[in-house]
């Protein structure tokens, strides 16, 4: 028998997927299985998939059903391809201080989400620990870009209405570095979330300190939002240099006297980024987070002179 669902939590190859009844357990299978190691993450929690169930109760997921966007990394050991999260509606990327508030990770998860369409939120947790003159002062570029910046204190349940509401009805993948606090929002929104992460380690027999890479929980307004396992490094995966210009914006404008027209604001002579520096117009925090994506998006396509 085959029915269609929808991937609500991940971990590993297992993946969860609730097909309008009932959540099933399901690994890909068929096509999808093939080439197993480098294929296992390449179904995301919100993917669409159809499931053929076995008669042990089983299921394998048999396609993915065409996605509208996926956030999707590069993992570091093999190189094969992670779908964290497909069909997003909103990026939310969180922040804390302890070292600092990482806008070099933001700025990366910014490119893979605007190259996607997905929209974004910035959130910046541990509020108890921030003065707003630092916030203000650090997030000054992305201020003037226009991207909305909600600080809040997930722990002590302070300042999340706002947030809330903004995203009210979405589909909402919380991302960010180990730490920041996003099972914390989570559990603070979510009645019973912890609960329920506890029941799934159960069934997988798995040890009590498995995270799952993504789960996603259902808020009482129909809000979708997914957990996501905190990482160190977030490596794009097939990004290229024409991407970046939609996530430096700025830097783009401030290109638009440079002497190339396909000038990539690095070495290039006659560009006009430098002037857009010294004028302050771009941050040099921003411009540095841009040599580095740089890089890494011409590492995997040839640039175009
Ligand atoms: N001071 C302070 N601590 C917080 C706040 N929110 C979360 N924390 C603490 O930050 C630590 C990490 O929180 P988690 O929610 O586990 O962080 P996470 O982002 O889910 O981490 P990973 O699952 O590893 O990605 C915990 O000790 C929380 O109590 C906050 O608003 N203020
Ligand atoms: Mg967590
Ligand atoms: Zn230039």
């Amino acid at each position: 028998m085959q029915v269609e669902g929808q991937v609500y939590q991940t971990m590993g190859k297992w993946h969860w997927v609730w097909d309008g009844a009932v959540v099933r357990q399901g690994f890909p299978g068929g096509r999808l299985a093939l080439g197993e190691g480098r294929r296992k993450n390449r179904v995301g929690v919100g993917d669409r998939v159809t499931l053929r169930l076995q008669s042990d109760g089983s299921a394998l997921i048999e396609a993915i059903l065409p996605r509208k966007n996926k956030l999707s990394r590069r993992m570091s050991f093999t190189g094969a391809e992670h779908v964290v999260a497909a069909n997003v509606d909103v990026l939310a990327v969180m922040l804390a201080p302890n070292p600092l508030l990482n806008t070099a990770l933001l700025d990366r998860y910014l490119v893979a989400a605007l190259s996607q369409g997905m929209e974004v939120a910035v959130l910046v947790n541990k509020m108890d620990l921030l003065s707003e003159s630092d916030v203000d002062e650090t997030l000054a570029p992305y201020r003037r870009l226009n991207y909305p910046i909600f600080p809040m204190a997930a722990k002590l349940r302070r300042d999340l209405d706002a947030f809330l509401s903004a995203v009210a009805g979405r589909w909402v993948v919380l991302v960010g570095h180990s730490g920041v606090g996003k099972t914390t929002l989570v559990n603070a929104v979510v009645p019973g979330a912890e609960e329920k992460v506890g029941e799934v380690r159960e069934a997988t027999g798995k040890g009590r300190h498995t995270t799952s890479s993504a789960i996603a929980h259902r808020l009482v307004d129909g809000t979708i939002l997914v957990d996501t396992a905190g990482i160190r490094e977030f490596a794009l995966w097939e990004v290229g240099w024409r991407d970046l210009e939609v996530a430096f914006p700025e830097i783009h404008e401030a290109g638009a006297g440079c002497r190339f027209p396909d000038c990539q604001h690095s070495r290039e002579p006659g560009c006009a980024v430098k002037g857009g520096l010294q004028a302050g117009r771009v941050s040099p925090r921003r411009y540095e987070s841009y040599l580095s994506l740089l890089q890494e998006a011409l590492g995997k396509e040839t640039p175009g002179r």
